[in-house]
């Protein structure tokens, strides 16, 4: 049985509403959003959500990397607290629900336990992550792997954006425009964290379900590969003394495309950025940057695949030098059977139509993950389109994915 005093107080109306207002922020010419990590438009972002929190007596906090909570506090302050959220940045050309959905429907069940007048024994915290994108910075999902503690701090405030600005700087001008917003400890105690999002694939539409039930995560690699030539003349510099980065880049690309090709269409290689410099019609190009995203379900495919890639571009490299470098390897991940069940369970109480199903896209619970029990909820976007300026889904379906959020928080946190 759900509690219908809980999921009767998610209202669709207010949830879409707060999708459409939080997308002025990055707001692009074609209906989507660029919003990417640690930028202004976050800043203004941020600001909303805190405001909308305290509208309802949350408390804001942040942290060394600019992780945003607003915590509902339960009955036992000292219990560790539930989390619920994702992700307000977006991709360059991004979309409104992408993160967004999993932040507004975490503060959508808060209001909907507020009123019914519930207060959980453990605390509820929503959280927008920092940079889970990974498109400004690299790599992505910065906030929860500080917050798990994987990586070192310092590494990430040194990355750059392509501007030059770094991580550092970025989360100092964040902090700046929040003297308001607490500072907390990064990475405390969680009892457990669910994340609601919208599956960014096709099966939910193609299976007429309104909710998915996230079984796991597969494997992803990521790689940025830096090859130099020499700058010389178009005209006049013959082909044996030149040193053209973009012909040995080419060649890399097409060897890669070639050895990643799987005709049952699993392994999934994509090459999204490439920089060509000087980039000038006339000049032999001396320098190519290209980022390589690897994924796979089968952790021994995705190890074998990711360590082909340098020898590969070592191989066809001619005369230019090639430096290929790992920014992060996640595994394939399997969520704890105990949440999956929750999941399903709250989708069959609410009547909804649901199914079990792994998410091709990474996501912040892929580390909180190995912090505390953690799973995921899917509701259906159109056409299976994301990462897009087109990505859009119905009211009543974000509306269905923060009434089974609602229940399985009340259970987690009761
Ligand atoms: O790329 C991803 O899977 C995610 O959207 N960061
Ligand atoms: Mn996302
Ligand atoms: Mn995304």
């Amino acid at each position: 049985m759900v509690n219908e005093a809980l999921t009767a107080g998610i209202d669709e109306a207010r949830l879409w509403a707060r999708h459409q207002a939080l997308a002025e922020h990055g707001a692009t010419a074609a209906g989507g959003v660029n919003r990417q990590a640690l930028s202004d438009e976050e800043i203004a972002a941020r600001r909303v959500l805190v405001e909308w929190g305290r509208a309802i007596g949350l408390a804001p906090f942040s942290d060394a990397i600019g992780n945003l909570f607003l915590r509902y506090e339960g009955t036992d302050a000292q219990a560790p607290p539930v989390l619920t959220g994702s992700h307000i940045d977006s991709q360059p050309t991004g979309g409104k629900f992408d993160g967004t959905f999993g932040v507004l429907a975490g503060l959508e069940a808060v209001e909907a336990m507020r009123a019914a007048g519930f207060r959980p024994r453990r605390s509820i915290e929503v959280v927008a992550w920092t940079n889970e994108e990974g498109s400004r910075f690299a790599p992505g999902m910065m906030g929860s792997t500080l917050f798990r503690g994987s990586r070192e701090l310092a590494d990430m405030l040194a990355v750059r954006d392509g501007a030059g600005s770094s991580v550092a700087e970025c989360v100092r001008a964040v902090r700046a425009a929040e003297p308001d917003v607490p500072e907390r400890a990064l990475g405390f105690p969680v009892a457990a964290y669910v994340e609601a999002h919208i599956e960014q694939g096709p099966l939910l539409e193609l299976e007429r379900k309104t909710i998915g039930v996230v079984s796991g995560i597969q494997g992803k690699r990521v790689f940025r590969v830096t090859v130099t030539g020499e700058e010389n003349h178009a005209g006049t510099s013959p082909r044996r003394v030149r040193k053209d980065a973009l012909v040995a880049a080419v060649a890399m690309l097409g060897r890669l495309h070639a050895e990643m090709h799987d005709d049952e269409d699993v392994v999934k290689f994509t090459v999204g950025l490439l920089e060509v410099s000087p980039n000038a019609p006339s000049v032999v190009p001396a320098r190519v940057h290209f980022s390589i995203d690897l994924r796979h379900p089968d952790p021994d495919v995705l190890a074998r695949l990711g360590d082909r890639i340098a020898p590969i571009c070592e191989a066809v490299r001619g005369p230019c030098a090639v430096e290929v470098r790992e920014l992060s390897h996640d595994p394939p991940l399997e969520f704890p059977i105990a949440m999956r069940d929750l999941v399903r369970d709250a989708a069959a109480g609410l009547g909804l139509a649901h199914m079990d199903l792994p998410s091709a896209a990474g996501h912040d619970a892929r580390h909180l993950h190995y912090l505390c029990p953690t799973g995921m909820i899917f509701v259906p976007c159109a056409g299976g389109i994301s990462h897009n300026e087109a990505e859009s889904c119905t009211p009543a379906d974000l509306a269905a994915g923060a009434r089974v959020l609602v229940e399985v928080l009340g259970r987690l946190a009761a």
